[in-house]
């Protein structure tokens, strides 16, 4: 699906603003902000918790001068599930609160009319939804005590109320989190662009469109110079001496391409680069490429997972801050605004779906218990996903989904992963390589993370084990890190880390002081720098972030080297020494 764009044949009207909103169907209408969660947008509980669907509502007015345009609605996200309704009429339902869909409007609502556009929005979250949650009020982190009476009758009084428990760490922000648009085609129009690039400026296009004409493109490079032109839907192209578009600290350079079709057009920009897994190295451009930067999420005080233009740039200048080069979606597809930023910024992206949770803890085999279903359903998410992102060139690798359980039940986990492996190599024209987040469990059970192009494993090595004990941290790394050398693949340690207190200090560090963070890293890091194919180390988290209160948590997840407001504690400053010159060191 195109991103929106305003051109000389296509307009763009962005609905954002203040909408009605309510919590129950015959509620009064109060005020909400859009794109946002609504969760924090109020002092008041019933918006933090709720549980269920909620309703927006705006007007909708079509401008007398769209005459003879397609018009359609395009929702970047509703998180998780939506029905949409214009004038009381269902128009469209999407499942899934992190990728966009769209619905034309052209015959429901003529130029000059207006309607009521009522959006309703659910949050419940199951074992078949993407992220995965718990309808049996089962607590992700802490103990339930079971068997106690007392508490076993009050975990039954919380699912007559309709608890709702995320099977994974961050809040459960909601709402219509990303824009919304109305968007205008001609009648004959670009309907999606795909690009595949090689490193001698060879560039192959796919166009596909609706109704009749001829697709031409021309290229231009960055000062807007014609570089090359080409007709045909499926046209190929060479442009001579090609820029590439390289990691930071190297230039990433775009071209765009200038696409028309009828009276259509549509400037889609894309880089020339390669990527590629060779032995245990991870290639861009033909060169190792080590990814260093932080993990991150989509969240800040007040806004929830609301799309934040601001939030974004100031997000990646601290990267540059940083002197990172990558971090991983973590757990879920980020807004489109933040590729494009990274496509200009030189920042690598590892791109995940929101498959988060898939069986951790269960008892009984979660792949038979849920596995066809939510199977067909992730392989849809993951080719929106692939769709959506397929042109970025800042996007280098896909991941599947982050720590399911692959220990207990790895023939289950191998069969329910391995086909949407091969799925996102079919269908990603630039064939990027494919992995797969491993959680903390026994590695020599695991069928599947050892299959995955490239090995991403989380590690809390002296902080959810071998607690506050470092030497023993390293040592345990140690040897799980001389098993997986035997694997020849590219390892990235995706995630490690340690909740951290601003401003608590020890002249002897322990665990949540701002020094045991640094002796961590320092600790953990050792032991990555005595291995070549160790090919990455993306510490988790960049900022501290929104969880749901657990007696894990004090005012969320604090393993952030910045502080929610982005703040740098002193492992920020350690690891901007660390990685100013890891590019040249590592990459040579
Ligand atoms: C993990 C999860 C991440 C959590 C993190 C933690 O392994 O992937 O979502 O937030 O651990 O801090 O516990």
């Amino acid at each position: 699906m195109l991103y929106p764009q305003a051109n000389a044949a296509r307009m763009v009207m962005d609905l954002s603003g203040v909408w009605d909103f309510r919590l129950e169907k015959d509620a009064p209408w109060q005020t909400i902000a859009v794109p946002a969660s609504y969760n924090d947008q109020k002092a008041d509980p019933a918006f933090r918790n709720h549980v269920g669907p909620v309703w927006y509502r705006t007007r909708l007015t079509i401008p007398a001068m769209l005459a003879g345009q397609r018009r359609v609605l395009r929702f970047d996200a509703v998180t998780h599930h939506a029905r949409v309704f214009l004038d009381g009429a269902l128009i469209a339902e999407h499942n899934g609160g992190f990728l966009p869909f769209e619905v034309d409007i052209t015959e429901r609502l003529a130029p000059g009319a207006s309607a009521e556009l009522l959006v309703e929005a659910d949050n419940l979250i199951n074992h078949r939804t993407l992220p995965v949650g718990n309808e049996s009020g089962t607590m992700f982190f802490g103990s339930d005590n079971p068997g106690i009476p007392s508490v076993e009758a009050g975990k039954r009084r919380q699912q007559e109320q309709g608890i709702n428990l995320p099977n994974f760490d961050f809040f459960n922000y909601a709402g219509i989190n990303r824009p919304v648009r109305l968007c205008t085609v001609p009648e004959g129009h670009i309907t999606g662009i795909s690009v595949v690039t090689a490193l001698d400026g060879t560039v192959r296009f796919r166009v596909e469109t609706a109704g009749e004409g001829e697709v031409r493109v021309t290229v231009l490079d960055a000062e807007g110079q014609e570089v090359a032109r080409g007709t045909g839907a499926d046209c190929q192209l060479r442009i001579d001496r090609p820029r590439l578009w390289e990691p930071w600290p190297g230039t990433p350079y775009l071209y765009t391409a200038h696409v028309t079709f009828g009276e259509d057009q549509y400037d889609q920009t894309f880089g020339i680069r390669s990527v590629e897994v060779r032995g245990t190295q991870f290639l861009i451009n033909g060169k190792p490429f080590h990814f260093h930067g932080p993990c991150k999420h989509e969240d800040s005080a007040l806004h929830g997972r609301g799309m934040d233009n601001c939030l974004n740039v100031a997000d990646i200048s601290l990267f540059h801050w940083l002197n990172a080069n990558a971090f991983r979606t973590s757990h879920y597809p980020y807004a489109e605004e933040m590729y494009a930023l990274c496509d200009r910024e030189g920042i690598v992206i590892i791109d995940e779906t929101p498959a988060v949770g898939i069986g951790a803890g269960a008892a009984l085999d979660p792949y038979k218990a849920w596995g066809g279903e939510l199977q067909d359903y992730h392989a849809q998410v993951l080719t929106d996903m692939i769709a959506r992102d397929r042109n970025h060139p800042c996007v280098v690798m896909w991941s599947l989904g982050n720590e399911p359980d692959t220990e207990h039940f790895p023939q289950s986990a191998y069969d329910y992963w391995m086909p949407l492996y091969e799925l996102a190599h079919r269908l990603d024209p630039q064939n990027r390589p494919v992995t797969l987040v491993g959680c903390q469990n026994d590695y020599t059970k695991d069928l599947i993370i050892p299959a995955m192009d490239v090995v991403c494993i989380n590690r809390y090595y002296g902080w959810y084990n071998l607690s506050g004990d470092l030497d023993s941290a390293r040592y345990a790394l140690r040897i799980e890190l001389d098993w997986w050398e035997k694997k020849g693949k590219p390892v990235i340690l995706s995630e490690y880390g340690a909740d951290t207190i601003n401003g608590l200090h020890g002249a002897v560090a322990e665990m949540f002081t701002e020094e045991f963070q640094v002796d961590f890293y320092t600790a953990i890091n050792e032991c990555l720098d005595e291995r070549p194919w160790v090919v990455g180390e993306l510490p988790w988290n960049f900022a501290d972030f929104g969880t749901h209160q657990n007696p894990m948590r004090s005012g969320g997840n604090r393993k952030g080297l910045f502080t929610r407001d982005r703040r740098p504690k002193l492992a920020a400053h350690y690891f901007r020494r660390r990685w100013q010159n890891l590019a040249k060191d590592k990459q040579g």
